[in-house]
């Protein structure tokens, strides 16, 4: 147990509020897990995977599925602090509505207290939470997502500090009522911030973001004020370490839109020889300055929330391998006769019969999918066969280069550098991409999607984007390049122009040569574009004419995005940093010269 008495009150405070049967503190141990899934296997919430060994199989509610980003608030006390990209309510009335919500939410359940570590346990550039939850289901995701238990609580001591992070499925349990599998309030959800208290509320979901709060609520949202504040970056960025044939490495962190291929490209394997790739992290960097003046950076996670449908031995055959064992599915189908889960793309040939996502008998040609679009798997990040041999130093990796993307069918080229860290900080700025199933709502419509930002930027993007551009003048700061790429360029008449996945690491390589120093560039109206004969294209089958469209800068083109990105820009008002209209006031000019 701990002595740090603000965890003891506050563990108090939220008992007599949300009245549970019990109270579990949870040491993270393998039996305690072992527990918790033989619990859950009982009430029909988990079913054994038997070709995964120590996997499990999970149905949501079919109402509880994504996360929820028209029920997710900042409530700073300002509400100009929160911006106009997030939902806000002032901290009182949230607090006394939340209260509300969750007198008595925990009756007939157990809340479970998971001490947690953002980061490697002592890790200058870690943080600790805890997570109160009334779900077994969030304490064995958080247990693959984070590192728990009781050596988190030796390192919070008796007065650290941590990201106090409350989490109920608002379903109590009457005396002698019957649970079911996936309990969760389909009437309130709320997934609620506190930034100047550093505190999370999350109501009614039991789903990925909305309940492991570790991700993308405190390593995000929070993390991103705490960054403000503190001099540093808190990212949704993956993390990866390329290695070149003389045995050179550098690392790459990259930031895109949800479900735009970011846990393939962590997990890349190389198509071209000699050339090595590996994975830190698929999601989130958290970077800080170290003496030598370069930003060095650590995966706040220990594990891979990644997407399942989609994912295959083509696309990403690391991840298939990540996923063998320990894994956790939820609202994948699963397929009797084999014992083991399916979902779109797993295979070429999809089995005859399935049980899908909402437990029904499926068939191929039925017109439904199987597996839900934004169904997940949970696995170690230890699991993955190319997790970097620095995944878990404490001082973290040193970053080369910075990339931003996103799925953009017609005008952004494969690649380009931007000009300065300024020019790096406007092209994250006006990113867009169409968007998925991860999110609620509408799929395929084009967003703009500042540095992937836009769901979990936890205060102003104004006062955000100045901060990057902060940390561009941070003294003696020996700053990683930053580049544009786009995987998703499609020709005229609709084919893909570039093949994407293990190939990509031809850009890769342009972006490792640009660093050192060798790489060919030219310079155009948008920043510095690969020479045609920069990017190694041996052994490809990409047209000439394909290349040339891939790597073509259309004027007409750009200059008819630039009312677009000022009418993005006009959304953030006066916080709006100079330095960035500056650069789409030059972008303008060079474009038309
Ligand atoms: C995610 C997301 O789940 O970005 O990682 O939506
Ligand atoms: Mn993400």
């Amino acid at each position: 147990m701990t002595k740090n008495t603000k965890l003891l009150n506050w563990v108090s405070e939220v008992a007599a509020l949300c009245q549970p049967d019990n109270i579990h503190w949870c040491d993270g141990s393998q039996r305690e897990a072992d527990e918790l899934c033989a619990l859950m296997v009982k009430n029909g919430t988990f079913k054994p995977i038997p070709a995964r060994p120590g996997s499990f199989w999970c149905r949501s509610h079919a109402g509880d599925v994504a996360r929820v980003e028209d029920r997710t608030f900042i409530c700073s006390q300002d509400k100009d602090d929160a911006g106009p990209t997030n939902n806000w309510c002032e901290p009182a009335e949230m607090k006394a509505k939340l209260h509300g919500l969750f007198k008595g939410a925990m009756k007939g359940r157990t809340l479970y207290v998971i001490p947690f570590s953002m980061g490697p346990i002592g890790s200058h550039i870690a943080h600790i939470g805890v997570e109160l939850t009334d779900s077994p289901y969030v304490v064995v995701n958080m247990r693959i997502m984070t590192r728990i238990g009781a050596k988190v609580l030796t390192e919070l001591g008796a007065h650290g500090a941590f990201v106090a992070c409350l989490h109920s499925v608002g379903a109590p349990l009457a005396p002698g009522q019957t649970d079911v599998a996936w309990p969760c309030n389909p009437d309130h959800k709320y997934i609620v911030h506190f930034p100047e208290e550093h505190t999370i509320w999350s109501f009614g979901s039991g789903y990925g973001g909305n309940a492991l709060l570790g991700k993308k609520c405190f390593s995000l949202r929070i993390a991103s004020c705490m960054a403000r504040d503190g001099g540093w970056l808190a990212e949704h960025m993956l993390i990866l370490g390329l290695t070149n044939p003389q045995g050179q490495k550098i690392y790459i962190a990259a930031a895109f839109p949800s479900a735009c291929g970011k846990t393939n490209l962590a997990m890349l394997t190389p198509t071209i020889p000699g050339w090595k790739a590996e994975c830190i992290g698929d999601d989130i960097a958290w970077m800080k300055f170290h003496s030598d003046g370069r930003l060095y950076a650590i995966n706040p996670e220990a594990g891979f929330f990644g997407v399942a449908p989609g994912t295959s031995l083509h696309s990403n055959p690391n991840a298939i391998h990540t996923v063998a064992r320990n894994s956790i599915f939820t609202n994948v189908a699963f397929d009797e006769a084999k014992g083991d889960v399916w979902w779109e793309e797993m295979t070429a040939q999809s089995p005859a019969k399935l049980t899908s996502w909402l437990g029904e008998e499926w068939a191929p040609g039925t017109g439904k999918k199987a597996a839900h679009p934004n169904a997940r798997y949970t696995a170690p990040a230890e699991q993955c066969p190319v997790i970097d041999p620095a995944w878990q130093d404490p001082n973290g990796v040193p970053i080369s280069a910075i990339l931003f993307g996103g799925r953009r069918p017609t005008t952004v080229p494969l690649v380009f550098e931007a000009l300065s860290w300024q020019h790096g900080t406007f092209l994250g700025s006006q990113q867009s991409s169409e968007t998925t199933a991860a999110q609620a709502g509408a799929v395929g419509v084009a967003r703009r999607d500042p540095m992937a930002m836009l769901p979990f930027c936890g205060y102003h993007m104004g006062d955000y984007f100045a901060h990057w551009l902060k940390i561009g003048k941070t003294p003696g700061a020996k700053l990683p390049k930053i580049f544009y790429v786009n995987w998703f360029r499609k020709s005229a008449d609709g084919r893909w122009l570039w093949p994407g996945f293990g190939e990509n690491a031809r850009v890769l390589k342009w972006i490792f040569e640009r660093c050192a120093g060798t790489g060919k560039a030219v310079q155009t109206a948008i920043g510095w574009l690969p020479t045609p004969d920069a990017l190694d294209i041996s052994g490809l089958k990409v047209s000439n004419a394909d290349l040339a469209e891939l790597l073509s800068v259309d004027k007409a083109k750009w200059l008819a995005e630039i009312p677009a990105i000022r009418e993005h820009f006009a959304k953030f008002g006066a916080k709006l940093p100079k330095g960035l209209v500056a650069e789409l006031d030059a972008l303008e000019k060079r474009l038309k010269a």
